[in-house]
C-alpha cells in the first residue's frame, strides 16, 4: 500500500485529541504524522502511538511536504480559510467544521450511509454535523426497508458538543458559578437554543440537521424537522427520532435488520429497562438503537431512541473512518 502522509489540525482540541486516540484504536496506517493547531498552542508535546511529537503553529506553509490527508478540526473559519489552501497543494482534507458541508462541491460522508460519495471530492470531504450524524445511521435502515416520507428531530446534546468552553460551563455551574459560553447557566436547566438563531425562528444547528440529512440520504425534498436542545449532560447526544414511512412498518423486521448494521447496536429490551442512555454510550463508536416503537398516531410511523459520543461518532470516531475510506481508494 501506498505510504500516507497524514496530518490534524486542531489536535490539541476535544475533538483533535480524540481523534488522536481513535487513530491509534484503529491503527490507522499513517508512515508519517505531523500536528497543527493555533499559535497558542506552539510547542506543546502530544503522545501518539508511543512517540512524542511537538504541535506546530498552523501557517500558509503548514502542508508543503506532501501530506497526503488532512484531519480539520479547529473550527468553521480556521477550515474556510486553511482547508483550501490545504488542497490546493495536494491534500485531501476531511475538516470537522459546518464551513463546507453544504457547499455542493463538496461531498458529506456517513461511511454506514453514503461512502461511495468520497470519490467524487474535489480535495475537502465535509465530516457532518454531530447530531445528524447519528440520525442518518439510524435512519438508513428504516429508509431502506420502508421508505421515509417525514422526519421530526427532538435533541437533547450534551455541552461537550460546545469544545472546552462548553464543558467548563458545566462543570462550574454544578458549583454556582455564572456561565462564560452559554448565554444563560446549564446546570439544573434545559436550552433550546444551540448555534446562532436565523430569521426563520430556527437555530444554525436545527437547520445543519434538516438540510445534512437531505444531503447524506441524497433526499433533497425529504420533509424533515428539528428542535435542538442543551441538556446538563456532559458527553452524548441523545435524540427523539419520529419518523412516518411511506410503506407499512415490520417492526420485528425492522430490529433484526438495524441489530445486523453496522456501527449500530440495538438495545432494546423495556421489560428489563435496556435502553440507550448517555452514559453508557461514553467513549464508544457505535449508535445505539432503542425504545423502537410504533407511532398510532399516523400511518407508518415509528419512534426510536437514537444515542452516540458526540465526541467519537459525532466527530472523531466518522472523520477517521472518512479517511480510511480514501486510504483504501489510494
Ligand atoms: O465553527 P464550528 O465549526 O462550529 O466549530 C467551533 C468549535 O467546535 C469544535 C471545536 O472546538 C471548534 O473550536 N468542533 C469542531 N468540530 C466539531 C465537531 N464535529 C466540534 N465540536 C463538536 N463536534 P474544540 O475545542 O474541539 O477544538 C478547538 C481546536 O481548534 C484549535 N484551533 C482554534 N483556532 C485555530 C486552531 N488551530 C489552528 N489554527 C487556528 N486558528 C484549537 O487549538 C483546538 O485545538 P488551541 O491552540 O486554540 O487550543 C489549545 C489548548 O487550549 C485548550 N483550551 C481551549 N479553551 C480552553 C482550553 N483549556 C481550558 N479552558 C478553556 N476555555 C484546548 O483544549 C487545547 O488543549
Ligand atoms: O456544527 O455546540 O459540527 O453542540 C457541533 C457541535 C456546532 C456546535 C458543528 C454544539 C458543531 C455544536
Amino acid at each position: 500500500m501506498k505510504k500516507i502522509k497524514l496530518a490534524v489540525v486542531g489536535a490539541t482540541g476535544m475533538v483533535g485529541s480524540t481523534l488522536l486516540q481513535v487513530l491509534e484504536e484503529n491503527k490507522f496506517p499513517a508512515d508519517e504524522v505531523y500536528f497543527f493547531a493555533s499559535a497558542k498552542s506552539k510547542g506543546k508535546k502530544l503522545q501518539f502511538n508511543n512517540k512524542e511529537y511537538t504541535v506546530e503553529e498552523l501557517t500558509e506553509t503548514s502542508f508543503d511536504r506532501g501530506i497526503d490527508i488532512v484531519l480539520f478540526s479547529a473550527g468553521a473559519s480556521t477550515s474556510k480559510i486553511y482547508a483550501p489552501i490545504a488542497a490546493s497543494k495536494g491534500c485531501v482534507v476531511v475538516d470537522n467544521s459546518s464551513a463546507w458541508r453544504m457547499d455542493p462541491e463538496v461531498p458529506l460522508v456517513v461511511p454506514e450511509v453514503n461512502p461511495n460519495d468520497v470519490e467524487k471530492h474535489k480535495g475537502i470531504i465535509a465530516n457532518p454535523n454531530c447530531s445528524t450524524i447519528q440520525a442518518v445511521v439510524a435512519l438508513k435502515p428504516v429508509h431502506d426497508l420502508f421508505g421515509i416520507k417525514r422526519v421530526i428531530f427532538s435533541t437533547y446534546q450534551a455541552v461537550s458538543g460546545a469544545g472546552v468552553a462548553g464543558y467548563n460551563d458545566l462543570k462550574n455551574g454544578l458549583e454556582g458559578q455564572p456561565p462564560a459560553k452559554f448565554p444563560y447557566p446549564i446546570a439544573n436547566n434545559c436550552l433550546p437554543h444551540i448555534d446562532d438563531f436565523l430569521d426563520n425562528g430556527y437555530t444554525k444547528e436545527e437547520m445543519k440537521m434538516v438540510n445534512e440529512t437531505r444531503k447524506i440520504m441524497g433526499l433533497p425534498n425529504l420533509k424533515v424537522t428539528a428542535t435542538t436542545v442543551r441538556v446538563p449532560v456532559f458527553d452524548c447526544h441523545s435524540e427523539s427520532i419520529n419518523v412516518e414511512c411511506e410503506r407499512p412498518v415490520d417492526l420485528d423486521l425492522l430490529i433484526k435488520v438495524l441489530s445486523e448494521s453496522k456501527g449500530i447496536v440495538v438495545q432494546d429490551d423495556v421489560k428489563n429497562k435496556v435502553y440507550p442512555m448517555a452514559i453508557s454510550a461514553k467513549g464508544k463508536n457505535e449508535v445505539f438503537v432503542g425504545r423502537i416503537r410504533k407511532d398510532e398516531s399516523v400511518e407508518n410511523g415509528i419512534n426510536m431512541w437514537v444515542v452516540a459520543d458526540n465526541i467519537r461518532k459525532g466527530a472523531a470516531t466518522n472523520t477517521v473512518q472518512i479517511a480510511e475510506l480514501l486510504v483504501h481508494r489510494m
